[in-house]
């Protein structure tokens, strides 16, 4: 018998690389297509995947990191929830020689040698093209544009930057005005729930709905035929992510336009982990290439889309 015949099928086991991945939680359908992504490129590449899922709460996905720190993963993934409060586990990860790569979201931290590279996307560009989706839309249109906004979790990521692409566009004409912005954590139950509390305040003086994720908007879509009002029609619609939910409320004309973010960041993360493990370096951001999906080419589009 050859000696590899000989040998239990554990010792070949543990020389597979260990990832652990600390995962925001299950919020969207883009949360749930980055955890499907990240699962079957593991598998794929045949590393040994630890993943957790945090319910969206800071505390849980910092005790994920822990427990990986405490069973020597050899690399730790995560997508942080919120930006701050990350220094002290990562200081942890460092002391204990485990390298950190962060997905989709990043850190506001000072010290990047406490991570080796952020991959995902410009989210402040997102809420750019966002704006100027809506300044080319509403180019002749004189009056006041009134606009409301639905924000992603607080102090996450891509809360911030969204909100702030999207007004450093819009800013360049006083006619756009963002009249009530508030939080629905990216769900379609919280869009839908503070979609209705806007409607009550503002009703028909509503122009526009900016949602900083799909499933805000499709929540809200809700709210808004439940007031007996149009989707993208009395209300333009623009929202982020390009789900296939928001292909398919595109193709039954109630959202207007969306904004691709693309959650599928495991093939990359698992090439970035080899490299790493093969002590290859690797460039501190890496930036996913997306594009924006008006509803006129919803119908063309949809077949193609991945997630
Ligand atoms: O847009 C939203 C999700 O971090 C880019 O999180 C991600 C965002 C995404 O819940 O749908």
């Amino acid at each position: 018998a050859s000696l590899t015949s000989l040998l239990p099928a554990t010792a070949f086991a543990q020389n597979k690389i260990v990832l652990g991945f600390a995962q925001v939680g299950a919020e969207s359908e883009w949360r749930t297509a980055n955890t499907e992504s990240i699962k079957s490129s593991a598998a794929a590449a045949g590393i040994d995947l630890k993943f957790s899922d945090a319910q969206q709460k800071q505390e849980n996905q910092i005790k994920a990191i822990r427990s990986y720190i405490a069973q020597k993963v050899d690399v730790i993934a995560f997508s942080p929830v919120v930006e701050t409060g990350w220094d002290t586990v990562l200081l942890e990860a460092k002391a204990a020689k485990i390298p950190v790569v962060l997905t989709d979201r990043s850190v506001n931290s000072k010290d990047d040698s406490l991570y080796v590279t952020f991959m995902g996307s410009d989210f402040t560009e997102e809420g750019r093209k966002a704006g100027r989706w809506l300044v080319e839309k509403m180019k002749d249109n004189k009056g006041e544009v009134n606009i409301v906004e639905l924000q992603g979790t607080v102090g996450s990521a891509p809360a911030i930057d969204r909100k702030k692409g999207f007004e450093e566009i819009i800013k360049s004409d006083p006619k756009f005005k963002i009249i009530r912005s508030q939080t629905g954590d990216f769900t379609r139950a919280k869009g839908k729930e503070v979609m209705e509390a806007f409607l009550k305040a503002d009703g028909k003086k509503i122009n526009v709905l900016y949602a900083h994720n799909d499933d805000m908007a499709i929540g809200a879509i809700q709210a808004i035929e439940e007031a007996g009002l149009k989707p993208a029609k009395d209300i333009i619609i623009i929202s982020i992510d390009a789900v296939k939910g928001a292909f398919e409320a595109m193709m039954a004309g109630k959202l207007n336009v969306s904004i691709e973010c693309s959650p599928l960041l495991g093939p990359q993360l698992m090439s970035a982990v080899k490299d790493i493990k093969a002590g290859k370096p690797l460039p501190k951001r890496i930036v996913t290439q997306e594009g924006i999906f008006p509803m006129e080419v919803a119908d063309k589009e949809f077949p193609s889309r991945k997630y």
